[in-house]
């Protein structure tokens, strides 16, 4: 694959459904609310709408318990409502990519049903998940869920475990079972005749179980054993997902993204190398877990703040190791993660805006493609809930009452802290549309409380501004669309910037540009001298004026050198 793909020079917007628009007074988001609100999308200019799960659900987990992977959720609407979003995106020239969660469905899925009805060898679906006899009266092995607990549940009426890495209502499909490797293909290819544009692809790193399903390691004083680590890139993983390009993905001019945990630069240079064996490219991990406890039994749960020098070195890491051999997906948050603004710049009223300007800015130089998460145009920011009712997210939930109740192992302020910093539901609140009653979100009392912020935090107030983020990003989306270096050029820290605490500064070169981005990370003013030529264009910042060598609180710059033979169209 030598010329470029369309979805090397896109920009995906990050649609959580149930949180977008509600248009009926549920105060759950649906579809028709997305429809009512394609303007808004259309006006930032990105080319994709990634839609977190759609189908119909248990609802345990946010739509990634998928009770039947052809039909809609019908708190979000049906299958016209379907239609008609994916026509008029089309019709605007915005393109939708569903999400697909085959890793595991959840327990009401047809399949499951019939696979826990009996464990006869004349059972078919008794082979699509992953059943194993006890081993001493206990679990098969010691892996503990995601969610919290162990990852088996014990099935009483057969006797056996079966496998579930997130919650027990979400049971794990065997991969290793070619009909039903064929049954998933065929899904995705139904879903190619309505028209739609691509996958991302739930933890897709986690199908392919180690061979005899060994024990974890078990870190610090916890209870269970690491499943992920163990699991993820397992033996047939590049098996799998080259029969899918070969029966599915090859057919179709799709854009594909695997969520991989556990993969790191040389695994991503299989899961999305250049030659389009596998998938388009994959979100990686590794910048949204430096921060995470210095005790490992806690995990994610911490308040740490990354510094600037671990995050500037993994993300360059990445940068260099993928270039000309695999694709980067380049984001700072998503429906799993806090906001970026909260986490990585800074949330105060003074410093908000601009911050999430020089975060905006910093990611979007980068090669690869960019993802925006809904309300992250705006600088929405963390949810800053105070009490533990609040939170709906099970994994939430569950951390609080394994590690405060059960195991005792952090007081109840802390825990509050940690899910203050780190919560899935800091992401999942209500978009903030205007300054009515919730926001402009729904009439009525919304699944999960708004951002009381929403008076200074919203989208209505920053279409009126043109100074606002949301222009900021809709300028950055632009100059990606016109500046071919932005897709094509090599990535280099400037020499001087590798051991500097305050400042990340980067070149994007190709042939005939060169892009310099200077962004100081700090709340206070620093001084540094680069060597940008003179000629160069500063084509995008964050402040009124430039006072060149100063970099002021979260200042970022961006200069274009263009080399004197070439003239550029901007
Ligand atoms: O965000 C996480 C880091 O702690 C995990 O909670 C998260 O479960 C993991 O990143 C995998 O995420 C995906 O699969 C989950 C689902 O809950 C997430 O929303 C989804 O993005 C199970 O389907
Ligand atoms: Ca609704």
């Amino acid at each position: 694959m030598n010329k470029k793909m369309w979805w090397q020079n896109a920009v995906v917007y990050q649609v959580y459904p149930k949180s977008f628009q509600d248009s009926n007074d549920d105060g759950i988001g649906d579809l028709r609310g997305i429809i009512n609100r394609l303007d808004y999308i259309e006006k930032l200019g990105v080319d994709v709408i990634w839609l977190n799960p759609v189908y119909k659900t248990s609802n345990i987990d946010g739509g990634y318990d998928i009770s039947d992977y052809k039909s809609i959720n019908p708190t979000f609407g049906d299958m016209h409502d379907f239609e008609e979003l994916l026509g008029k995106a089309h019709e605007r020239g915005l393109k939708i990519m569903m999400d697909l969660v085959v890793n595991h469905s959840s327990f009401e899925h047809e399949w499951f049903q019939k696979s826990i009805s009996s464990k006869s060898t004349d059972n078919k679906y008794r082979d699509y998940y992953i059943w194993r006899d006890p081993v001493n009266d206990h679990e098969p092995n010691n892996w503990g869920s995601f969610f919290s607990g162990p990852a088996w549940t014990l099935d009483k009426s057969s006797g056996q475990y079966y496998l579930h890495l997130f919650a027990k209502e979400q049971p794990d499909l065997n991969w290793d079972n070619p009909e039903l490797r064929h049954s998933i293909f065929d899904m995705m290819n139904w879903w190619a005749t309505k028209g739609i544009d691509g996958f991302r692809m739930d933890v897709i790193s986690l199908i392919s179980k180690p061979i005899g399903l060994p024990d974890g390691r078990i870190h610090g004083s916890e209870l269970y054993g690491d499943a992920a680590e163990i699991v993820a890139n397992g033996p047939h993983i590049h098996d799998y997902l080259t029969e899918m390009n070969k029966h599915v993905l090859k057919k179709h001019d799709w854009i594909t993204v695997g969520e991989t945990i556990g993969v790191d630069t040389k695994e991503a240079e299989k899961y999305a190398n250049l030659d389009g064996t596998e998938l388009n490219m994959v979100f990686q991990f590794e910048h949204v877990s430096l921060d995470g406890n210095d005790n490992p039994a806690l995990g994610k749960w911490s308040d740490n703040h990354v510094s600037l020098k671990k995050l500037r070195d993994n993300l360059t890491k990445w940068q260099k190791s993928l270039y000309g051999k695999a694709w980067n997906s380049l984001y700072w948050n998503n429906h799993d993660q806090p906001r970026a603004i909260s986490r990585f710049g800074n949330d105060s009223e003074e410093y908000r805006e601009v911050s999430g300007k020089m975060l905006a800015a910093l990611l979007h130089f980068m090669q690869g493609t960019p993802y925006i998460y809904q309300g992250e145009e705006l600088g929405m920011t963390n949810a800053g809930f105070q009490e533990l009712s609040q939170y709906k997210d099970l994994e939430s939930i569950n951390a609080y009452e394994e590690l405060v109740e059960k195991e005792k192992l952090i007081t109840s302020q802390d825990m509050m802290t940690y899910l203050r910093a780190r919560s899935r539901d800091n992401s999942r609140t209500p978009m903030q549309w205007n300054r009515d009653i919730y926001a402009g979100f729904s009439h009525v009392k919304p699944w999960l409380s708004v951002n009381p912020n929403y008076q200074a935090i919203n989208a209505e107030d920053e279409l009126s501004d043109p100074n606002s983020l949301f222009y900021f990003y809709q300028k950055l989306i632009k100059l990606r669309h016109t500046l071919p270096v932005i897709t094509d050029g090599d990535f280099n820290l400037f020499k001087e910037n590798e051991e500097d605490k305050e400042v990340f500064a980067y070149t994007r070169k190709n042939k005939n540009e060169t892009l310099f981005v200077i962004a100081n990370f700090t709340s206070h003013s620093v001084t540094r001298q680069y060597d940008v030529p003179s000629e160069s264009k500063l084509i995008i910042q964050n402040y009124p004026t430039n006072d060149n060598q100063v970099l002021k609180p979260y200042e970022v710059k961006v200069y274009l050198y263009t080399s004197p033979s070439t003239t550029l169209h901007l």
